[in-house]
């Protein structure tokens, strides 16, 4: 398998999921995400907006985290990280899931573009306060989720890899989780594996 990937993006969940799993994986790495190899013409050809992750194995081409985590857990983890849909957790881990991506992330998109992407005279405060306040509420929901389990549905699952991966890029782009104690110290946790620390940034 290749990844596509550049350090702190959601390629990290491709990685952090193949170490979860002890699988190989060869790295094609981007410096960042102004890396101009991105928008030439070999990679619009695999990823057609030019973003991260990708991933290729057995002659395919695949884009979208979240289907890529399904791909590959679906192929090669041999039962791991996922319950089985005939078990009760299932409908829950589909759920928390496709959160991340459907939910958490899209207001996380606007405070990085309006923090970090656009100048300070074009940046709109009020686009600004309306994501606070939406991530606010997914976070909530999190909160609320997590209960007293260590995760999602109880097991470290991909939801986590998922979901916990965007509950830290939240917190690391304006999303207040000091009121929220289960997802700080959930966050703490994930932070605390090994196989995510190994992710963030590979040479
Ligand atoms: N929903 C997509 C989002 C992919 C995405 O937007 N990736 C970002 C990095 S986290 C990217 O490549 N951005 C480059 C750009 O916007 O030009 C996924 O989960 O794979």
């Amino acid at each position: 398998m290749k990844i596509y990937y550049a350090p702190n993006t959601r390629a990290v969940r491709i990685v952090w999921l193949c170490e979860e799993l002890s699988l190989g994986y060869e790295l094609h790495k981007f410096d960042g995400l102004t890396d101009k190899r991105m928008r030439e013409p070999d990679y619009l050809g695999i990823h057609p907006l030019g973003r991260v992750p990708c991933l290729e194995d057995d002659g395919q081409h695949i884009f979208e985290s979240g289907a890529i985590v399904q791909y590959i857990l679906a192929r090669y983890g041999d039962g791991k990280l996922a319950p089985k849909p005939s078990s009760d957790e299932f409908a829950n881990f589909l759920q928390w899931f496709h959160f991340a991506e459907g939910m958490l992330m899209p207001p996380v998109n606007t405070l990085v573009v309006e923090t970090r992407i656009l100048s300070a005279e074009k940046s709109n405060p009020t686009n600004i306060a309306r994501a606070k306040k939406l991530l606010g509420r997914m976070l909530a929901a999190i909160e609320a989720g997590l209960g007293d389990k260590d995760y999602l549905i109880g097991d470290f699952t991909a939801a986590d890899i998922m979901c916990g991966h965007a509950a830290i890029v939240a917190a690391r782009n304006g999303g207040d989780i000091a009121d929220k104690p289960a997802v700080t110290a959930y966050v703490k946790r994930l932070q605390a594996r090994p196989a995510l620390e190994k992710s963030w940034d590979i040479d």
